[in-house]
């Protein structure tokens, strides 16, 4: 094999091997972007108290208190949780842009956001 033929073949070589590669990196990205948010309650508030979120993100809340915390829509745009005992959890999917403020149905002054774009 002559030194063109061989710079040929690695050429070759190299763009078959960088399609699969790219193709996985684009998937890691979506995945990625499509992972759950977690809102923590603590200390009798939502941390982060305002979230802003893609369209499609699942947002997790999980209460890290000694008391018993719900989430509760304000405008009953999404479901409301059972009371959650210590680590519990509630996920709710926000398909659709909008504000939706939510707070605790046991403590109405915890109160929290959730920015969908
Ligand atoms: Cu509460």
């Amino acid at each position: 094999m002559n030194v063109l033929a061989r710079t040929f073949t690695v050429v070759v070589a190299l763009t078959f091997a960088a399609a699969p590669a790219a193709t996985m990196a684009a998937n890691a990205t979506a995945t990625a972007s499509a992972k759950p948010v977690t809102v923590d309650i603590r200390n009798f508030a939502f941390a982060p108290k305002t979230l802003t979120i893609p369209a499609g993100t699942r947002v997790v809340w999980t209460n890290r208190d000694d008391e018993p915390h719900l989430v509760v829509s304000a405008g009953h745009q999404f479901a409301s949780s059972r009371a959650l005992d210590t680590s519990d959890s509630y996920a709710v999917t926000f398909d659709h842009a909008g504000t939706y403020t939510y707070y605790c149905g046991i403590h109405p002054m915890m109160v929290g956001t959730v920015i969908v774009q």
